[in-house]
């Protein structure tokens, strides 16, 4: 719908590209991933220095949202998740993703789009293929888009693969996203250019945006990965602790912008 549309082109610019703060970790890993810099557990400072650096969306918990949404500016998108887990039980126990808030919620707290997660591979899987559902198809009825963060992991996926980065197993999350309706996907970056290409072929022209991961050491190491999703053909990055784990977000996101909106190269991206 149009609705849809026009809420999409408040995260991607132009050139259909996006980047996006990620700020749930309080919930999903608890507040020890603020400690590198722990103002930045206070979502207002934070929030600012994002927002100020040019970002282009944000995403959030409603929770989080009601405390200091009003520190996303009018021109940058505002993305409500609405499923976590915390970090609190048992690793083997962590496969779910339930939902913490409903669609009216998000409506009301000015969302520009909705979220939620589905762990394909799973064992429980059809919970959260059925809470995607719910959510997706009363968002679209409303016209607002729908963001799967399409997170393959499992124990069955661990014995077959290896790994949940394996490009067979990141494509087929991606393609599983696609198929259950999502208007832009947010995944695991498959260790190449090469596959990450095919992870966006198997999305079927459904934007495909990389998870930003643990902070690197070295700025310029992610902003190279970065580069590598562009060139893949991926629509940008979500990114968490690359951004609030830094002593000093600002430049580096205005780096980031730069590497996705102007193609530079990372290494003067990151001089300038
Ligand atoms: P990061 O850029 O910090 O990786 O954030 C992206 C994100 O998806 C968060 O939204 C989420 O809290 C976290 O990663 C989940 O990470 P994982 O489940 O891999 O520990």
């Amino acid at each position: 719908s149009v609705g849809i549309r026009r809420r999409l082109r408040r995260f991607f610019r132009r050139d259909g590209r996006a980047l996006i703060f990620a700020m749930d970790h309080g919930f999903e890993h608890g507040p020890t991933d603020f400690e590198e810099h722990w103002e930045h557990v206070n979502p207002r400072i934070i929030l600012r220095k994002v927002v100020r650096a040019g970002i282009d969306g944000v995403m959030m918990l409603p929770g989080i949202a009601r405390i200091a949404g009003d520190e996303v500016k009018p021109n940058v998108g505002l993305m409500i998740k609405l499923t976590s887990k915390t970090n609190l039980r048992p690793k083997d126990e962590q496969l779910l993703q339930s939902q913490l808030g409903f669609v009216e919620d998000a409506v009301k707290l000015g969302a520009d789009a909705i979220a939620a997660t589905v762990y394909w591979g799973s064992p429980q899987e059809d919970v959260m293929m059925r809470q995607f559902a719910e959510i997706a198809s009363y968002a679209h009825d409303l016209g607002f888009p729908v963001v799967q963060f399409a997170y393959p992991r499992g124990p069955y996926i661990n014995e077959k693969y290896g790994r949940k980065e394996d490009y067979r197993v990141v494509m087929y999350g991606a393609r599983a996203a696609a198929e259950s309706g999502a208007d832009m996907i947010k995944t695991y970056w498959t260790g190449s250019k090469e596959t990450f290409a095919k992870v966006v072929d198997a999305a079927a022209g459904v934007p495909v945006l990389l998870s930003g991961g643990a902070k690197t050491e070295n700025p310029v190491d992610f902003l190279k990965l970065v580069w590598d999703v562009i060139e893949a053909g991926g629509s940008g990055a979500v990114v968490g602790r690359n951004i609030f784990q830094r002593e000093n977000p600002e430049p580096f996101i205005k780096a980031l912008l730069r590497v996705i909106h102007r193609n530079e190269d990372p290494e003067e991206a990151a001089k300038a």
